[in-house]
């Protein structure tokens, strides 16, 4: 336990020392050759460096991919019989690499490729593990699958990179917590790519089982009234939010709430319960909001056979979402703790989850009916409204309710009243040519800081450049437009 409080400590230091950058502008050189083989020997390479490492630091993203890719990476250590400690950022950039300058080995996860060349600058003996869309510098041994090919927004997190750089296949749980909370899961085909050879491996030896399912928050715990109320995804038109129209909801199909004065979950119910109430909740997502939010109902579910029974972490994305809270309150060595099964954490991180869920669905709420059309991309604009730290989040559940032909650009700010962007898009759009990354790298030119994936990206910029950066958002997304029409 003591490497988590001094890393803790060190974090709080260096949360107060950051400054608004987020990604790096890099030109990007990308290898468009699909090649698992080289992407697994780029995976050697790091893991050959790692056993060479005696005690390293572990340092990264603060989300939920972030903290299971730091799991993934502190569990193998430790099965390696290493020490470690670990530092979590919310962004990679100059400050932060700055507070890295002491340290003489380093393991980056889930960031490190948007900022290579300044990563490459540190004198400290260092691998990164990422999956973002990034450069490749020769002085760095890089894990990172969009180097060979593969597209790291759908196809494998950070957590799954790691997980194929150590090869210990009992940690494929963690790997799939990283790809669900990076919202990788297709909502029809679930994980797809080589998060699909995790699955496989995970299923081999035990540690995690796919199935089609609910998707709903709360299956084996939560009574029937608020696991439904609580569902901000897909976001149910008058019932998310509200208990009472939930236990109406219920009866009204003549299944009981109680039983025994015991309140029901989803799993007490029968067969033929379950197979009813999900039925009504389709049709009722599919009348009010809309296909989308009815397939994003069901789907395949990831559960994960060797954690502690009847609690979030046996479904990788409850499991997520308590990451995802521990994060983005400021408490990401809590997640890290759960990561690594220390007992008392998991039930530290349940109180925080609760305010996450409550903040996620007011936020909801006000983004619903704030959102605008800006004719190339839907604007949120939420500075003062909505925490920079789920700004993202809430981004990407706004497409339950809104046209899903263009993408969402929304305004939140940060600690120092820097305007930070988060931008989301769908599938189809990714798969017509959108690269929110690459948009956001050059419309924040001159502005800020800009980069991310293809599907979901985020940027700083400073607070009078509002303006200028929307237009020339809406001049970067119209000639991405024209280039995928010619
Ligand atoms: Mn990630």
């Amino acid at each position: 336990m003591f490497f988590f409080h001094s890393a803790f400590f060190l974090f709080c230091l260096l949360e107060d020392a950051c400054v608004s950058l987020f990604f790096c502008v890099l030109p990007i050189k990308t290898v468009f050759v699909l090649s698992e083989e080289s992407f697994f020997n780029a995976c050697t390479g790091v893991r050959s460096e790692i056993e060479r490492m005696r005690e390293p630091v572990i340092v990264s993203h603060y989300d939920a991919d972030g903290l299971a890719s730091a799991g993934v990476s502190a569990r193998a250590l430790r099965k390696m019989g290493k020490k470690f400690r670990s530092i979590v950022f919310r962004k990679l950039g100059e400050q932060e690499l700055a507070c890295l300058k002491g340290e003489r080995e380093i393991i980056f996860t889930d960031f490190g490729a948007g900022s290579i060349d300044l990563v490459a600058e540190l004198k400290a003996h260092k691998v990164v593990i990422d999956h973002h869309q990034g450069a490749e510098n020769n002085s760095v041994l890089q894990a990172n699958p969009c180097a060979h090919g593969f597209d790291g927004g759908r196809e494998v997190s950070a957590a799954g990179v790691a997980f194929f750089v150590f090869g210990f296949p009992e940690l494929a749980d963690l790997a799939l917590v990283g790809a669900v909370g990076d919202m990788q899961a297709h909502s029809q085909f679930g994980l797809t790519g080589l998060n699909r050879k995790i699955i496989k491996a995970g299923e081999e030896c035990g540690a995690v089982k796919a199935s089609k399912g609910l998707k709903l928050f709360g299956r084996n715990f939560r009574p029937l009234a608020p696991f439904i109320s609580y569902s901000t995804e897909p976001f149910l038109p008058f019932l998310t939010g509200s208990d009472d129209a939930c236990k109406r909801f219920v009866e009204s199909l003549g299944i009981s709430l109680q039983e025994n004065e015991k309140w029901r979950n989803y799993l007490d119910l029968s067969e033929s319960e379950k197979k009813q109430l999900a039925t009504a909740l389709i049709v009722h997502a599919y009348s009010l909001a809309g296909e989308f939010s009815a397939r994003e109902l069901v789907g395949e579910v990831y559960s994960l056979t060797n954690q502690p029974e009847g609690t979030e972490l046996c479904d990788a994305q409850e499991f997520s979402t308590l990451l995802n809270a521990c994060g983005r309150n400021d408490k990401p060595e809590l997640g890290l703790n759960v990561c690594l099964g220390e007992p008392n954490a998991l039930h530290e991180a349940k109180q925080l989850l609760q305010t996450h869920r409550n903040n996620l669905r007011e936020g909801v709420k006000f983004a619903q009916a704030h959102v605008e059309d800006f004719h190339h991309y839907h604007f949120l604009d939420a500075r003062e409204a909505i925490a920079d730290g789920i700004i993202g989040v809430i981004a990407g559940m706004l497409y339950s309710t809104i046209d899903r032909s263009k993408p969402v650009v929304a305004f939140s700010l940060d600690s120092e009243k820097s305007i930070k962007i988060s931008t989301r898009a769908t599938t189809r759009l990714v798969k017509n040519g959108l690269n929110l990354g690459a948009m956001l790298r050059t419309a924040c030119a001159g502005l800020g800081w800009g980069g991310g994936h293809n599907i979901a990206a985020g940027a700083t910029i400073n607070a009078s450049s509002s303006n200028e950066f929307l237009l020339a958002a809406a001049r970067e997304l119209k000639k991405q437009k024209t280039i995928q029409a010619s």
